[in-house]
Formats: structure tokens, sequence, C-alpha cells
């Protein structure tokens, strides 16, 4: 069983250790309902502080976590041993060597931390925009993963992780996929209003589950995606937090914006009926056909190319219609 604990806002002005009782609730309300994995949000452990322009960067170092477990954090560990049952946690890391990742961990059921994912794709913008009503600044405050997306035995599952924008990357899920995922943990803050075109606000939702219910169903593979929603500091983010099964279908979402738990029977068996039948990568996939998604340029030498070439043979005044 599975359970995705949705959170409602966290103020700036909250604690680390109210916070934290809040994961614990939820935690214990999982295990009680029989939950084997609980998987949390992203920056689970704060608001979502890109919101705002910090001058200089090491004003915000009290978001990030330099230890985990660390003082406040480590009651969840502590209660995922005594309880035996693993968790997923996002959060902000500030490394000794000083740098800043958006980071997630894996928590066994002894309490140890079993795997650690640093996100990918980071998105947004690197420096003060004040035209926009609220910063999506993750570009200023998060450096890249260098390490990329691994795939774990965990609680007998081939688990793999993913944060937030990731998930609306099909490369995200496929390099997992071809590593035999099983299981997809991500957590999100995604605010509605998008500056850069609003048109898309009403779609938010919809976004939300495309991108979830086929990236599982291309991959047979579980996900278990984690909204911290509501109306957080002025911003309204999404909640519909959900369980999406390997055919692509949900089988779990949360119905509020606040804190609430949803849980899932979560049948691995599901994936082989996918992995081994339409998406049976060794059989059908053609990679030597693929060759342009890992161009360094993303493919823009090809689009010039056939920008040349289509020019070439573009009609011109006068020529026969
Ligand atoms: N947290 C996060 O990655 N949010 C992004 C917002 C994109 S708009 C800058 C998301 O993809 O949901």
């Amino acid at each position: 069983m599975v359970a995705a604990a949705q959170m409602g806002p966290v103020a700036r002005s909250d604690t680390r250790a109210g916070v934290v009782e809040r994961l614990l609730d939820m935690f214990i309300q999982s295990a009680d309902r029989g939950a084997d994995l609980v998987v949390f949000p992203e920056l689970a452990l704060t608001t979502f502080f890109p919101r705002w322009w910090q001058e200089p960067l090491s004003a915000a170092d009290h978001w990030y976590e330099t230890e985990m477990p660390g003082p406040d954090t480590k009651t969840l560990f502590e209660e995922a041993a005594r309880r035996q049952v693993g968790f997923f946690l996002g959060y902000a890391e500030l490394t000794p060597q000083g740098h800043r990742y958006n980071t997630s961990v894996i928590v066994d059921r002894r309490g140890s931390i079993a795997a650690k994912y640093r996100k990918v794709h980071i998105p947004g913008h690197e420096t003060n925009e004040p035209w926009r009503p609220f910063q999506h600044l993750e570009r200023y405050y998060f450096e890249p993963s260098p390490d990329g997306f691994a795939v774990h035995d965990f609680l007998g599952a081939r688990v793999g992780m993913m944060i937030c924008n990731d998930r609306r990357w099909p490369e995200t899920y496929r390099v997992m996929g071809l590593q035999g995922v099983e299981m997809i943990l991500c957590g999100y803050n995604t605010p509605i209003h998008y500056a850069p075109d609003p048109s898309q606000d009403v779609l938010a939702g919809f976004h939300n589950q495309l991108v979830l219910q086929a990236g599982a169903y291309q991959n047979g593979t579980w996900v278990v995606a984690t909204a911290k929603g509501g109306m957080e500091e002025g911003v309204d983010s999404l909640a519909q937090s959900c369980i999406v099964a390997p055919s692509g279908q949900i089988v779990a979402q949360t119905i509020t914006n606040g804190d609430e738990v949803i849980i899932a029977e979560c049948d691995i068996d599901w994936c082989a009926r996918y992995k081994e039948t339409l998406f049976d990568f060794d059989r059908y996939r053609r990679p030597e056909c693929y060759a342009i998604l890992t161009e360094s340029d993303n493919g823009k030498s090809s689009r010039e190319r056939g920008k040349a070439v289509s020019s070439e043979h573009s009609f011109k005044e006068g020529d026969p219609k």
C-alpha cells in the first residue's frame, strides 16, 4: 500500500518543527491505514521560497537543510523505524561545498536514507523579474542535478524519483523506464498562475494529469505524485495529488487542497502487463531512429537544416499555386 500525503500551504513564519508535526500526523494516519510507503511533497519543510527574490543568496540559507535527518526531521526518521514504513521527502539541500539543490530522499523501513535524488529540470528564471505578480526563482536558488535519474531496489520494487517540473518531460520517465522502473515518486509545488502565458492557468490540472498518466502508461509504471497545494502566501497552487497505475488510470486522487492522505494498493506485477506487451522495449523500440534525442544542441542544428531546405522549396511570388 502506498500513500500520498498532500500538504496544504506552509506559511513563511511556520517553523520546521511545526511542519514536521503535520508530516508526522499524516505519516501516522498512513501507517494506520496500512501504508508501506508515504510520499510527501517537493520542498515539504518550508514555504515555496523561490517566489521571493532575496539578495545576497546567503540570506536564503535558512530555507535549506545542511543535514538530513536534522534536529527537526529526525522524529520522522524515528517514526519510520518504529512503524517500519518508508517515506519520500522533498527539501532544499545546501551541501558542505556550498551547492544548492532541490532534493528528495527515500527512507527505508529502518529509518535510513536508501537514496537521494536532485532535481534535473529547473524551471523559472535566474534573476528578479518585478513585472511578475510573484517570482519563480528556482534557477537562482538551485543548481540542476549533475547525476540524472537512477532507479533503486526499494521496498520490493524498482523505484525512481522525480521532482515537480521533471514530470512534464517524457525523457524523465523514459530514462527510468529503460532501467525497469516500477514506481516513480514525485513531489510538486505548481503555482496555478503561469505569468509567461496565463492562458495555461485553466489547464494546470489537466496538464498535471496528462503528463503523469502518459508517463505511467508509456513506461508501464506506477506514479505517485504529491502536491503542496492551496493558497500559500497569496499564491494559489495546484493540489490534485494522485496515484496513477501502469494502465495510465488514476486510482486515487485528493479532493481538497489541504493536508490530506490518499492511499492505494499498488500491485507491482501490473507493470509487467505493459512492459511485456505493447511497451516491450526490446521488441519494439527503435533507438537507432531516436539519435536526435541525445544531441547536445536539442536538435537545433537539425531544425536549422530543415528551415534552410524548406525555404529553398518555399513558393515565391508568381509561382503557380
Ligand atoms: N516546482 C516546480 O517545478 N514548479 C513548476 C512551475 C513551472 S512555472 C515556472 C512546475 O512545472 O509545476
